[in-house]
């Protein structure tokens, strides 16, 4: 059975700062139980970050509108989230000389095979990163975004060592 987020837990990874770091969007509320990954582990490295459900297909205009106004507060970094025919990270990408990772959703009928191949095959010119499907893609989209970070604010570069020093030693070295 899948564990709910508990609601306050929900409420902190919707907390809007005024000057986000990441900008993490979804095609659809129904990313979110995956995407919610991403908010989690960057609240964790405490890098601000802000999410929005905004549809490369459904609401086209007001995603174009959210890139700019999260950019011009600050976002250095893209995360997107979407399924099936997944456009929403090339349309990120599109609207923004940023990096973008990309976060393929696990799908019904095609297992995320669909959103993954509409993600990667991206056209040579506007790049998007991506990651693996679900779960484990969405942790190392922000993993990902908080290494590139890193590379201009040694504050978080520390915190990006402190997490894979922490990771190393919480591997058991035989089974419990
Ligand atoms: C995509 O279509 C979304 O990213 C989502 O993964 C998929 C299905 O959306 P819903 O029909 O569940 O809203 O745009």
């Amino acid at each position: 059975m899948v564990k709910k987020p508990s609601p306050k837990r929900v409420r902190k990874s919707l907390e809007k700062p005024k000057f986000p770091l990441v900008g993490i969007v979804m095609g659809s509320q129904s990313d979110w139980e995956t995407m919610r990954h991403v908010a989690e582990t960057l609240n964790k490295l405490g890098i601000p970050n802000e999410v929005a459900v905004h549809s490369a297909h459904r609401t086209p205009d007001r995603l174009v509108d959210w890139i700019k106004n999260v950019e011009a507060r600050g976002a250095k970094v893209f995360v997107a989230g979407a399924g099936m025919a997944a456009a929403l990270p090339g349309v990120v990408a599109a609207m923004t000389a940023k990096p973008v990772f990309g976060c393929p959703m696990e799908t019904r009928v095609m297992g995320g095979m669909d959103s993954l191949l509409s993600m990667v095959q991206m056209p040579g010119g506007i790049p998007v990163g991506v990651l693996a499907v679900g779960r484990a893609g969405a942790v190392n989209a922000a993993l990902l975004s908080a290494a590139v970070l890193a590379l201009s604010d040694a504050k978080i570069a520390k915190t990006v060592e402190r997490f894979r020093t922490e990771q190393t030693k919480a591997v058991p070295l035989t089974p419990e």
